[in-house]
């Protein structure tokens, strides 16, 4: 019975270790391990990319004239517990999309799809090259981006100018046409010094050739090539008018802009651009 007795309180001591030792700091320890895999943050160069946790994509760009697409280094957030691979931090080269597994603390996996996209687009039109960049600068800070890069703001002389343009637009990877702001890009030219008198002048020094008169109503000088839309240029009265060249890529809000066909846009406007070598 004393034998007995003792075991009993020896067993009771032990419950009472076991209990204490679950209801203070056991929990975690007891509780099934995590099965959260999700990638919370991709960035590079400290902009995120946007990720999908459904469809298990990440979208990311690279800003900046010295971008190299071969040579990028991801700054990669999981779920708590969770690991990434490749690792966060370890450059990749990203000219086609990589597949990054997550693991989750219970060791379940998924895969994700990252695509990372430069912001500078090269083509050629009738052996001149040509560059879209999808960075949303100003006008005038397109004009001397376009500078630093050899070129001047593309001026569209000719309908195959324009279309080829038109065509690249709309076929570069990440030219998303419906977000706000990426409803047009810059061209080269301006009413700036005197409102209707429309010149090209991609490198922004004030010397540019006068190709259009007047607003929509107006007519071309010299029979140069335009091509704006039929109620534009309109000089909005937003923040004192409008004198800078866009072309239309999409606007929803007016169904009378056709994509292709230029407006006259405000220089504060930050859109994309069209960077044209001679
Ligand atoms: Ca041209
Ligand atoms: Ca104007
Ligand atoms: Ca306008």
């Amino acid at each position: 019975m004393k034998k007995n007795t003792f075991k009993y309180l020896l067993f009771c001591a032990f419950l009472t270790l076991l209990t204490a030792c679950g209801s203070s700091d056991g929990d975690d320890e007891i509780s099934p391990l995590s099965s959260q895999k999700l990638i919370t943050n991709f960035m590079i160069s400290d902009v995120s990319g946007v990720v999908n946790n459904t469809s298990n994509e990440v979208m990311a760009t690279i800003l900046g004239p010295d971008q190299d697409i071969t040579s990028v280094t991801p700054i990669i957030t999981v779920s708590p517990g969770a690991t990434i691979s490749p690792a966060s931090g370890v450059v990749q080269d990203f000219t086609n999309p990589v597949t990054y597994t997550v693991t989750a603390e219970d060791g379940s996996t998924v895969d994700y799809t990252i695509t990372v996209i430069g912001t500078i687009f090269s083509f050629t039109f009738d052996g001149k090259s040509y560059e879209i960049i999808s960075e949303q600068l100003n006008w005038r800070d397109a004009a001397d981006f376009a500078i630093e890069r050899g070129g001047i703001l593309a001026e569209i002389n000719s309908v195959e100018e324009n279309n080829a343009i038109f065509l690249v637009l709309n076929n570069t990877p990440g030219m998303d046409f419906s977000p706000s702001g990426r409803q047009a890009v810059w061209l080269g030219g301006n009413d700036f010094d005197n409102e209707g008198t429309w010149v090209l002048d991609g490198n922004n020094d004030g010397n540019g050739i006068q190709f259009w008169n007047g607003e929509a109503d107006g007519m071309s000088v010299g029979g140069l090539y335009n091509n704006w839309n039929d109620t534009e240029p309109d000089n909005l009265a937003l923040s004192g008018g409008q004198n800078a060249l866009s072309m239309a890529l999409a606007d929803p809000a007016l169904p009378e802009i056709i994509p292709g066909r230029w407006c006259d846009v405000g220089e504060d406007s930050e859109l994309f651009f069209v960077i044209e070598f001679n």
